[in-house]
């Protein structure tokens, strides 16, 4: 037996990036457990069997024989490199440098050199997940604000709304937190349609069916300005169309609000008062389950409205604009993405490249590929690329089967590269440096526990050697990985050398303060230069696109194209499982072994109506598809609501939303209300 080693990695499983001590014994991970004094979650607790998984990819592969059937022997690196290298080159000296996509799965640490590769390239065409996730929240807030989100300042606030936010499963870390700001007498409303472990604990929890999220928060804007109690000097100094948003907010009065979102009037005003009234308030944002809806952006615009009407704006225990004391550095959020051609989904959703995003928009990227819109597309330079993100992802996989090229780097042999004609194995994060920029001016050095497996390197090495074959040239990727880990750091006065051996990093050299209501002299940026509650960029595309400026309230039950007979129950897709994580841990035995397949959801009355039990296998249905499942009682659902959580190759829930269910300006699907039925299986056709 050799010595035991602790190493301190940082798990990035999610992005939380939790400290690891990481037990190392013969060169392998024998044991985990949380750095610094701090625990870990479910995920994190799994990470020795995400990290010795046996779907890990070892080698370069290559599919040989027709595509799709997952036939792959193994291949050199050089022979990896130089395939791609060749392929590309060829695909931009036919095509065009458009017609390649670069793709970049949740994973967000090497985004920055993939855009770069791409720019290099010269293709328009990057894109991520943040197509479904993020990217519209900061869309609805940049258009209302022209910053990007404010975030709460939790450690300050007397109230906190929860806005779709069950962080004790999508964001343990903050459990701690959130246990400290109820023992200090913190006043939290949650709004949430489940009741949810984490809306249990709330003050106030209002009830709301998913998606009315919009008409909730005009009828609390409605209470404030009825009873006088919204910020009137803040509201008549900076914010642009506040007469029009009045007016539109007077119909929702606590009755017809009641009405649309299920929570009952009392509730709404009870709520509406404690945030206006009990400051400073914060509202806590859900990166994706507010837009996940067809109305989303507008939605969230109505909620973001609330921060400024309530005077919580740039305010210390309400919505900072500045972050706190941050480290400079050299990259994250510092690329730009070539603009100089149409990119995918620019014509379909202007507004996201108008506010620009540094992405294009690919939830229609299948069609783009299929339909050869707005051009013809050859080939899909991916770095975990899960095909279960999309709507409809088998629509998307016969769209991989039809490109000239597709390459897939990943930790694990998936089904989302059954199509490609490379796939390459990754370095995970107890393989790989990686440098990280940490809140409150830190860098730390992420230092590897163990060599990587079988011949797994990390995905900016990778991508650094194919440029090099390509004779593509960037300031920060020329000189190598460490070089690159160098120019990262360069602003801070910091080099990769100082902060190796130092697991709890270093503070940069040079420091960037926060400033305070910055607005005051420089207004804000959108055009009116002050605060749109009616934006004057949706309003220009009215013609066009059909956008309103006011944050308006559409209700997705009137939705046309549908049966809603046939339809009754509103599917509602992915909210957060403690011991999953998108598509990636239905592969860990330790968490996979908590639910044998694909779990539906519903409340028992609605099982009752339907004739099902607990435990029974289930097909649901919609107007895209079907699926099968275990029906699960569940008495926090709400009734006529179904829940299921996505990314499970034995019953994917994703195939049952229609890849045109979108939300017209930001392009997000409405994976949390859409339209279904439930059936014992056998009995379908009784449906
Ligand atoms: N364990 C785990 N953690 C994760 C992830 C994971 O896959 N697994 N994913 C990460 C990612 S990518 C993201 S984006 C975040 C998401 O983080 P969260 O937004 O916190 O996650 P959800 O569970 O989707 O939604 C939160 C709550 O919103 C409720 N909800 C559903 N629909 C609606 C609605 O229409 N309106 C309102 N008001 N509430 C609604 C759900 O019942 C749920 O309790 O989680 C991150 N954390
Ligand atoms: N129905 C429904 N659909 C949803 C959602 C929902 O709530 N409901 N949520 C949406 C949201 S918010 C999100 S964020 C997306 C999830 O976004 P996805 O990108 O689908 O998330 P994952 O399933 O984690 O897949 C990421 C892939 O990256 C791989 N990977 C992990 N680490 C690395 C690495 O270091 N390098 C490389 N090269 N690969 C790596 C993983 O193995 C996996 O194959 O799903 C969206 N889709
Ligand atoms: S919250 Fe869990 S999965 Fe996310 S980084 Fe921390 S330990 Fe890993
Ligand atoms: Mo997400």
């Amino acid at each position: 037996m050799g010595e035991k080693q602790i190493k301190r990695v940082f798990c990035q499983i999610c992005s939380q990036g939790c400290p690891i001590d990481a037990c190392v014994e013969d060169g392998r991970v024998v044991s985990v457990e949380g750095g610094g004094g701090r625990g870990l979650c479910a995920k994190g607790a799994a990470s020795k069997q995400y990290l010795y998984n046996k779907e890990r990819i070892l080698y370069p592969m290559k599919q040989v024989g027709e595509k799709g059937r997952g036939k792959f022997v193994r291949i050199s690196w050089e022979e990896a490199y130089d395939t791609i290298a060749e392929k590309l080159l060829a695909i931009r000296d036919e095509y065009g440098a458009k017609a390649a996509v670069f793709y970049a799965g949740y994973p967000k640490w090497y985004r920055p050199a993939l855009l770069r590769f791409a720019n290099a390239y010269g293709s328009p065409n990057y894109c991520t997940e943040s197509s479904t996730c993020f990217q519209a929240s900061n869309l609805a807030w940049k258009l209302t604000y022209g910053n990007n989100i404010c975030f709460p300042d939790l450690e300050n606030a007397k109230t906190i709304v929860l806005w779709a936010s069950n962080l004790y499963h999508s964001n343990t870390p903050m459990a701690r937190v959130y246990r400290k700001m109820k023992e200090s007498g913190v006043k939290i409303i949650a709004v949430d349609p489940r009741n949810s472990v984490t809306a249990k604990d709330a003050d106030i929890h209002l009830r709301i069916l998913p998606g009315t999220d919009g008409a909730l928060a005009l009828g609390m804007a409605h209470v404030m300005i009825r009873d006088g109690k919204y910020a009137k000097e803040f509201v008549e100094k900076y914010v642009h169309g506040f007469e029009e948003y009045k007016k539109y907010a007077e119909r929702f009065t606590p009755e017809y609000t009641s009405e649309i979102t299920g929570v009952p009037k009392e509730l709404i005003e009870e709520a509406a008062r404690l945030y206006a009234t009990n400051g400073p308030a914060g509202i806590m944002f859900s990166a994706a389950t507010v837009v996940h809806h067809i109305n989303g952006v507008q939605n969230y615009r109505a909620v973001h409205t609330l921060v400024a009407l309530s005077g919580n704006y740039d305010v210390k225990g309400g919505h900072p604009a500045a972050p706190p004391v941050a480290a400079p550095c050299n990259e994250f959020g510092k690329v730009k993405r070539r603009s100089d051609e149409e990119a995918i989904g620019e014509k379909d959703f202007p507004v996201w490249f108008e506010l620009p995003c540094e992405e294009a928009q690919c939830t229609r990227l299948a069609d783009y590929i299929l339909n050869e819109e707005p051009y013809p597309l050859k080939a899909v330079f991916a770095m975990g690329l899960n095909h279960r993100m999309w709507p409809q992802p088998s629509h998307l996989k016969k769209a991989l089967g039809k490109l000239d090229f597709y390459v897939n780097v990943d930790l694990f042999m998936s089904d989302s590269s059954d199509m490609a004609d490379i796939v390459l194995p990754a370095a995970g994060f107890f393989e790989r440096y990686e440098v990280k920029n940490m809140r409150g001016g830190k860098f730390v050095l992420a230092e590897p526990a163990v060599e990587p497996l079988g011949e797994a390197k990390n995905d900016i090495e990778i991508i650094i050697e194919i440029m090099k074959r390509m004779n593509l040239r960037d300031e920060a990727l020329s000189d190598g990985y460490e070089n690159y880990m160098n120019y990262i750091l360069e602003p801070s006065g910091l080099t990769v050398d100082m902060l190796k051996g130092q697991p709890e990093g270093l503070t940069a050299k040079v420091l960037i303060q926060p400033k305070q209501k910055v607005y005051e002299e420089t207004g804000f940026k959108t055009p009116s230069g002050k605060i749109e509650f009616s934006s004057l960029v949706l309003e220009k595309y009215g013609a066009s696109h059909g956008y309103e400026g006011l944050p308006v309230y559409k209700d997705y039950r009137e939705y046309q194209g549908v049966d809603h007979a046939e339809y009754p129950l509103i599917l509602n897709t992915g909210s957060r499982k403690p011991q999953y994580f998108h598509s990636r841990l239905y592969r860990v035995p330790w968490l996979a072994d908590l639910e044998d397949s694909t779990m539906v959801d519903m409340h028992p009355k609605d099982m009752e109506e339907l004739g099902i039990r607990d435990g029974d296998r289930v097909v649901v249905s919609s107007p895209a598809d079907s699926m099968e499942g275990i029906a699960n009682s569940c008495i926090n659902n709400l009734e006529g609501v179904v829940h299921i959580f996505h990314g499970c190759s034995k019953g994917e829930a994703n195939e049952l939303i229609s890849k045109d269910y979108l939300d017209p300006i930001s392009g997000f699907p409405g994976c949390k209300s859409y339209f279904c039925n439930v059936a014992k299986k056998g009995a379908e056709d009784g449906v």
